[in-house]
C-alpha cells in the first residue's frame, strides 16, 4: 500500500504573516524555516515576527503547539506566551468536550446553576463549570498575575487562590501577564446546542505593580488596588487575543499583533491545526448581523444605513441579508470569513448596549482590525477606550470596511 506521512508546504510568505502552497513530491522529515515576515504591532512596542513554515507535516498540519514554539523562537520576548496559549489550547479542548457533552442526560450540566453574577444574569451551570476550568488552565501556568472574567465580581489574582469562589488578593511580583476572558460567551444558546464561544485577552502585567512587603492596612489596599487595576487597559495595550468557536468544528482564532490565525481542531489527533492563516476580513460585504428586535430604539444614524442595506440603497447599492445567531464569537467568525458587519449598538434603554469592552469588545476587536477590519462605537474606536471599570458596557460595529466606515460616516454627519 502507498502510504505517504507527510507531504512538505512550501511557505509563500505574505507581508503580514504567513501563508503555505503545496508542493507535490516533496517528502522527508518535517523542518520548519526560521524565515520570518515582521510588522509594528499597533501600538507600534514590539514587532511581532511571524513564522513562515517552508515544510508542513501533512499528517500533523501546523498545530499550534508548533506555531508557538515558532514564534517564541523568532520573538524570544513572547517566550512567556507560549506556556500560556498552551493552557489555552488544552482549556479549549476540555471546554470542547463539555459542550459537546452537556447535550447528554448524563451529564447534567444544562441549566441553571442557581446563581446571579455581578451583573445580574443568571448563571448557567456551564457558565461555572468553564470559567473554573480556564482560570485553574491559566493559573497553573505562573505566568499571571491578575485576571478579570464575566463570570468574576472582581478582578482575581491566581497566585494563592486555588477555589473558584476565593476573592482574597495575593499578588505575587514578577508574575508576567493579565488575562480577561469570557469563558463561555452566548451561553444562553448552549442548552439548544447552537455554538458558544471562549473569548480571552492577554495584557502585559503594569510594572507599577509593587507590593511593599511592609505595607500595613490602608497602604496595602491601596497597593492592591492599584495592582489589580492592571486588567483596566486600553485593547491597543493587548498583547494577544483569541477565541475558540465550539460549532460544526472547534475554532481557536489568535493574533500576537500580526495577522490573525486560525486553527481547527483536528479530533483525530487532539490537536488545533492551522487552517487558515493570515486571514483577511473581505472589504466589501452583504450581510449584517444585529439584533434587529431592538432597531426601533437604535440611534437614528444606525437606523438610517440598516434601512439602505435592507432596501439596497445604501452606499454599495447592495441590497443585504441578515444573519444573526446570538452567540459573538459565531457571529463575529462569519463576520471574519464572509464579510458582513457585526454589532450589538446601544438603544434607548441600555446607552451602552450589551457587550462588555474589557472580555468581549477590545479582544475581538484586536482579532477584528488585525484582519483588515473595521470596530467602533459608532463614533470612536473600541480599541482605545480605557475600561473604568471591569465589566462596563460598550457600544459596538465591527466588520468589513466600507459597511462600516458607512456607519462612522452616519454618526459624524450627524454631529
Ligand atoms: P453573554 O456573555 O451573557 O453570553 O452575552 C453576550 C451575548 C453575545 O454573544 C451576543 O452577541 C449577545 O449576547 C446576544 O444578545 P441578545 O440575546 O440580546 O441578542
Ligand atoms: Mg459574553
Amino acid at each position: 500500500m502507498k502510504f505517504s506521512l507527510c507531504v512538505f508546504f512550501l511557505a509563500a510568505s505574505s507581508a503580514n504573516g504567513f501563508s503555505t502552497r503545496t508542493t507535490a513530491g516533496n517528502r522527508g522529515s518535517v523542518i520548519s524555516s526560521l524565515s520570518a515576515t515582521e510588522t509594528e504591532t499597533p501600538m507600534s512596542r514590539t514587532k511581532t515576527k511571524a513564522p513562515v513554515f517552508d515544510e508542513v507535516c501533512d499528517t500533523t498540519g501546523v498545530t499550534l503547539t508548533r506555531f508557538m514554539n515558532e514564534v517564541a523562537m523568532l520573538n524570544p520576548e513572547l517566550r512567556e506566551l507560549t506556556t500560556l496559549f498552551g493552557a489555552i489550547d488544552t482549556a479549549c479542548k476540555a471546554m470542547t468536550n463539555l459542550v459537546k457533552r452537556s447535550q447528554l442526560p448524563s451529564s447534567e450540566t444544562l441549566g441553571y446553576q442557581g446563581e446571579v453574577n455581578i451583573q445580574g444574569e443568571d448563571q448557567k451551570k456551564l457558565d461555572v463549570i468553564t470559567n473554573d476550568l480556564l482560570k485553574r488552565a491559566l493559573r497553573f501556568t505562573g505566568r499571571l498575575g491578575v485576571l478579570a472574567s464575566e463570570e468574576e465580581d472582581v478582578p482575581v489574582d491566581l497566585i494563592g487562590s486555588s477555589t473558584s469562589d476565593s476573592q482574597e488578593i495575593v499578588i505575587e511580583e514578577g508574575e508576567k501577564y493579565v488575562a480577561v476572558f469570557d469563558p463561555l460567551d452566548g451561553s444562553s444558546n448552549v442548552d439548544a446546542g447552537i455554538p458558544t464561544g471562549t473569548i480571552i485577552g492577554i495584557y502585559e502585567h503594569s510594572e507599577n505593580c509593587d507590593i511593599d512587603p511592609e505595607c500595613v492596612d490602608d497602604e496595602c489596599t491601596e497597593q492592591e488596588a492599584q495592582c489589580l487595576a492592571n486588567t483596566l487597559q486600553p485593547g491597543t495595550n493587548l498583547v494577544a487575543a483569541a477565541y475558540c468557536l465550539y460549532s460544526s468544528s472547534t475554532f481557536l482564532a489568535l493574533t500576537l499583533g500580526n495577522g490573525v490565525y486560525i486553527f481547527t481542531l483536528d479530533e483525530t489527533i487532539g490537536e488545533f491545526v492551522l487552517s487558515k492563516p493570515n486571514v483577511k476580513i473581505p472589504d466589501e460585504c452583504n450581510i449584517y448581523s444585529m439584533n434587529e428586535a431592538n432597531f426601533e430604539k437604535w440611534d437614528k444614524p444606525l437606523k438610517d444605513v440598516v434601512t439602505g442595506w435592507r432596501t439596497g440603497t445604501g452606499k454599495s447599492g447592495e441590497r443585504f441579508t441578515s444573519r444573526y445567531i446570538g452567540s459573538m464569537v459565531g457571529d463575529v467568525h462569519r463576520t471574519l470569513l464572509y464579510g458582513g458587519v457585526f454589532g450589538y449598538p446601544g438603544d434607548t434603554k441600555n446607552v451602552n448596549g450589551k457587550l462588555r469592552l474589557l472580555y468581549e469588545g477590545a479582544p475581538m476587536s484586536f482579532i477584528m482590525e488585525q484582519a483588515g477590519g473595521i470596530s467602533s462605537t459608532g463614533k470612536e474606536r473600541v480599541m482605545e477606550i480605557t475600561p473604568e471599570y471591569v465589566h462596563q458596557r460598550i457600544p459596538v460595529v465591527m466588520g468589513s470596511k466600507n459597511a462600516v466606515q458607512e456607519v462612522l460616516d452616519a454618526y459624524a454627519a450627524e454631529e
